[in-house]
């Protein structure tokens, strides 16, 4: 199978990150290729950014279509343009957000969220709402997502405020929030001594799982293909 993993936003060294994620998890079958979306924001922390995001990263599905590729992964924690993705499609979209709090829900009672910037809190929530999940706490380290392979504190900042999640919120499981996290779980894992998400991982993983079962996005009614119309 081909599956292609969209980082929607425009940073590269942020592509190569997620890309090595995405294929330590694939499966000897699986052709994975992780592409960097050519128009939008450098990084996405804001609905703004995220709005602007998504022409680049449907342009990157529509593309995929051409070359028939069999599932995509979104690789932001905000999963922006998720159901727009869905109708370009033929085969699965899953979000990084949407992988990872599933994952987590499969492995403990409740989970924590570590993110980058307070604003971006709100939008973790809503994910976890609509996903029926069970998301007990979300919490900033106030790292830009571009300083995070700058910063040598990230993964301290990161363990510290799961350790404070994991005893306020009385969850079992943490999930980063941020695509550019996703070097760090396995060492904070190690630290924390709970399962620690990431969404890159997570979300490659159920691609893959979906398209081995043989389930596409049903292009029945809300998913199916959009209208035909002149676009200025
Ligand atoms: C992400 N932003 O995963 C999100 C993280 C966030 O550019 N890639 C980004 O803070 O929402």
């Amino acid at each position: 199978m081909h599956l292609r993993v969209i980082n929607p936003n425009t940073t590269e060294a942020m592509t190569v990150t997620i890309g090595e994620s995405a294929r330590a998890v694939a499966g000897p079958g699986t052709r994975l290729d992780a592409v960097t979306s050519a128009t939008g924001p450098a990084s996405i922390e804001s609905h703004y950014d995220e709005a602007l995001s998504v022409p680049g990263l449907l342009a990157e599905v529509a593309r995929g279509e051409r070359e028939g590729v069999d599932g995509y992964v979104i690789a932001c924690f905000g999963d922006p343009g998720l159901d727009a993705a869905r109708e370009l499609a033929a085969g699965p979209v899953v979000g990084i957000a949407e992988g990872a709090m599933h994952a987590a829900a499969l492995v403990g009672r409740g989970f924590s969220v570590v993110t980058t910037l307070d604003r971006t809190k709100g939008r973790a929530w809503e994910l976890a709402e609509r996903y029926g999940a069970p998301c007990k706490g979300v919490y900033a380290c106030d790292i830009p997502v571009l300083d995070l392979d700058k910063d040598p504190g990230v993964l301290d900042r990161v363990v510290t405020l799961a350790r404070e999640a994991l005893a306020r919120d009385g969850t079992d499981v943490i999930v980063l929030g941020c695509a550019g996290m996703a070097d760090l779980a396995a060492r904070a894992s190690a630290r924390l001594g709970v399962p620690v998400v990431d969404g890159v991982a997570a979300a490659t993983v159920l691609v893959q799982a979906l398209v081995t079962l043989g389930l596409r996005t049903s292009k029945h009614v809300e998913y199916a293909t959009p209208p035909a119309k002149e676009y200025k």
